[in-house]
């Protein structure tokens, strides 16, 4: 029995995965890099710079750390571009039903996402109100480490072993994993997600009193 959910959010409460890859199928066209089919795969759940290099792949040696900075940022421009039309209708399957839930059992909720646009997509998809605590992706090394997942759990106040985290990314999954005994539930296809304690295809398919004991008896 669980106390607390930790969530990531690009593809699992939002359908924001399409967008950053949009925004980096952009980047790699003006680069005229190629764009293999599993692209958009590897770039789940990888911080930014981190997907810049996928992006780049042999041809990174080219660019300078100057060049790439410059480079980054344009692709987020692209995203925060294509971020503004957001709203509730870009809650995935059964994330506004699951938030909702665990708010009215009074169930803590922390949001444990790599991206530094985070804020700015809940309040969007109008959902900012239900979290105690956002981890702070600029103070943590990134996922598969799981220190972003160990932030969110210190900010709820929460063993990590009574958190359930939800994950749609290989790197994620391994991030909860690796955090001091946190379940970790996968969303999305399971061939990547193969390490998660529990898979779901969406939210919509998790039962949320099988796992949590409310806070209200
Ligand atoms: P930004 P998550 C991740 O968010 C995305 O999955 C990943 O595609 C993105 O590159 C990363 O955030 C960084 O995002 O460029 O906005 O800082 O899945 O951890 O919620
Ligand atoms: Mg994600």
């Amino acid at each position: 029995i669980y106390r607390a959910a930790i969530f990531d959010l690009d593809g699992v409460l939002a359908d924001t995965a399409r967008l950053h890859l949009k925004a980096w199928h952009q980047l790699a066209q003006e680069l005229k890099r190629p764009w293999a089919e599993d692209t958009g795969e590897r770039l789940k759940g990888l911080e930014r710079m981190a997907s810049l290099e996928v992006i780049l792949g042999e041809e990174s040696d080219r660019f300078s750390e100057k060049e790439k900075i410059d480079l980054a940022s344009r692709k987020n421009s692209y995203y925060q571009k294509l971020i503004r039309s957001l709203s509730p209708k870009d809650l995935l399957p059964g994330a506004g039903e699951l938030l909702a839930w665990l708010n009215e059992k009074q169930i803590p909720i922390a949001l444990a996402s790599a991206s530094k646009n985070a804020q700015a997509v809940l309040q969007a998809l109008e959902i900012s109100h239900y979290f105690s605590t956002i981890a702070d992706p600029e103070q943590s090394a990134p996922k598969p480490c799981p220190d972003i997942f160990l932030a969110a759990a210190q900010g709820l106040q929460v063993e990590p072993e009574l958190c359930v985290a939800f994950e749609d990314a290989a790197a994620g999954v391994a991030a909860i994993k690796a955090a001091k005994g946190m379940t970790a539930v996968g969303v999305g296809s399971e061939n990547s997600l193969r390490k998660a304690d529990f898979i779901v295809g969406s939210l919509s398919e998790f039962v949320p009193k099988d796992f949590f004991l409310s806070a209200i008896h």
